[in-house]
């Protein structure tokens, strides 16, 4: 059977799924996974980023993510043993809006890598800026003013973009990097997200970005998925040349590069243009029809669906992006997901069944228990400098009324700021490394008011990409497969597992979200003292 590879580079780690598929047919062959921070502990990064003495500042290092790419590569040739040969397809998802910066020697070294030499030593030399911005920075505030204001104000670049202008974008990161080091830009030929970054290295030259993810740029019109000349004239000089152009979603790149082939005796297979995160997850969850919803709880909280049409979000906490079907997904992103979570349970001494016993132990609702978990600057709603989080009603020293508060803040944060998708959420599709946790799931189907169900891939992001990766190269070989029977037989929910609403939860849920959008609020600074609402819920829900 043909084997198809998905690999994926997130903010902590680096994945990689191998699929074999022929006809129906269907079989997840392994999945591997290494962390950043213990297995290439020589850059010194906490939690994928590297460190810094701004709060606002998020980095990260290209040259560890080529050096990780490299040794998944080498995990996966062992893995596949006398397999190797049927491998078909490779693509990849990646931490969306991060920005590589590459200069112009980078083209000959691309195609001329060394398989006797470790990518690691080969590659230093590409970089016209040795560290990269990623989705986590908020430093950019004063270069998204401009970009707006260049653009005839937030509505029009959403209308353009499908986003208002967002600091871990990359368009106003790339404008700070012009601002701040206008030489090192003038040196930059390329400037890869990291999707068509390891995309390039796989290939051995230039890959294109690929419409969803370029969607996370504020520089792509979304409707013609060409970069807009004008958000590119807002943003930095001389830009359209230093972009790679936007290719297909199911564009095949190119082929494995001899380096690989000669290194770990891989084939010729085809390498696929890469995705984000986000739009590779719309795949691996098997939303590829309009209504259903996924909510991905990993580093970030998110929740998306598929769109054929779309409207951006007029609060302007939402985004549209592209799918990888062709066509839109609408999402929204909390950035404090998996840490804030791991931080109320470090703050109580508590592990992972601890964490859990303490949200069976406690009430939904919390008897009007809040916390506003904004422990980093948040990026919806828009909280660029850290205010810090906001206990109402809620005692610090509680350690189950604050693990349960966390949960209920992520849960009731995504369903009031996706509104504005107008979907009927009947099913959601659980996943990333949180909806392993059967309570917190239970909070989910409560608080949205819907059956959850988790999938038999956790990581569906690399899952996504190891299918994108089979829908391309049958496409290339003149056999076109419809989405449907593309994701079929690896999407499907844990049978037996997931969590359905309690409607008396679910009633009190639909009440707490409205003292929960005066608690954050007042946190921001917008709305007014939130306790007479908080008095009131207590009151209604005093015997629950
Ligand atoms: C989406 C976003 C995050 C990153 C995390 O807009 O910023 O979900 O993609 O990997």
């Amino acid at each position: 059977m043909p084997v198809y590879l998905g690999l994926d580079c997130s903010t902590q780690s680096f994945s990689a799924i191998a699929i074999a598929v022929e006809g129906s047919r269907r079989e997840v062959l392994f999945e591997r996974s290494v962390g950043f921070d213990e297995y290439f502990p020589q850059y010194g990064t906490r939690d994928g980023v590297l460190p810094s003495g701004d709060p606002l500042v998020a980095r990260s290092s290209p040259l560890l993510w080529a050096e990780a790419l490299d040794r998944m590569m080498e995990i996966v040739a062992r893995d596949l043993r006398n397999d190797r040969s049927r491998l078909a397809a490779i693509s990849g998802s990646a931490q969306q809006h991060g920005s590589v910066y590459i200069g112009a020697q980078a083209t000959a070294l691309l195609a001329a890598l060394d398989p006797g030499r470790p990518l690691v030593a080969q590659v230093p030399g590409i970089f016209s800026r040795p560290d990269a911005p990623i989705w986590l920075d908020a430093s950019t505030t004063p270069q998204c003013t401009a970009i707006t204001q260049a653009m005839g104000g937030e509505v029009a670049l959403a209308r353009l973009a499908g986003s208002r202008a967002c600091e871990r974008f990359t368009g106003p990161q790339i404008r700070k990097f012009f601002e701040d080091d206008p030489g090192a830009y003038a040196r930059t030929d390329k400037i890869h997200l990291v999707s068509s970054f390891l995309a390039s290295l796989l290939a051995g030259a230039h890959a294109p970005v690929e419409p969803g993810d370029g969607a996370g740029t504020n520089l792509m019109d979304l409707a013609s998925g060409c970069w807009s000349p004008a958000a590119l004239d807002a943003t930095a000089p001389g830009l359209a040349a230093k972009l790679p152009g936007i290719g297909a979603s199911w564009a095949v790149v190119g082929t494995l590069a001899p380096y690989w082939m000669r290194r770990y005796g891989f084939p010729p297979a085809r390498v696929v243009a890469w995705s984000g995160d986000n739009p590779c997850s719309l795949i691996g969850t098997g939303q590829v029809r309009e209504g259903g919803v996924t909510i991905s709880l990993g580093t970030s909280d998110t929740l998306f669906g598929l769109r054929r049409t779309w409207q951006p979000d007029p609060s302007g906490a939402g985004h549209v992006f592209g799918a990888p079907t062709g066509d839109y997904m609408t999402l929204v992103c909390c950035r404090n997901g998996s840490l804030a979570r791991e931080r109320v349970r470090e703050e109580h001494g508590l592990d992972w069944p601890g964490f859990s016993r303490a949200l069976r132990g406690t009430p939904p609702g919390n008897g009007g228990a809040i916390l506003v978990p904004w422990f980093e600057p948040e990026v919806t709603p828009s909280v660029p400098v850290g205010g810090g989080a906001r206990r109402y009603a809620l005692d610090p020293a509680d350690g189950p009324a604050n693990v349960r508060a966390v949960v209920e803040a992520q849960m009731m944060a995504l369903a009031i700021h996706s509104r504005w998708m107008r979907i009927r959420v009947e099913t959601i599709h659980a996943t990333g490394g949180a909806a392993a946790n059967r309570e917190i799931l239970q909070v989910m189907a409560n608080v949205h008011s819907a059956a959850v169900r988790p999938l038999k891939v956790g990581n569906s992001a690399c899952l996504g990409a190891a299918l994108r990766a089979y829908h391309a190269a049958e496409l290339a070989a003149g056999r076109p497969i419809p989405w449907d029977l593309v994701v079929a037989g690896f999407t499907d929910p844990a049978p037996g597992e997931g969590a359905a609403p309690v409607p008396a939860h679910a009633a009190r849920y639909a009440e707490l979200m409205t003292v929960y959008s005066a608690c954050e609020s007042h946190a921001r600074g917008t709305g007014g003292d939130p306790a007479p609402l908080i008095d009131a819920f207590r009151r209604r829900f005093r015997r629950a």
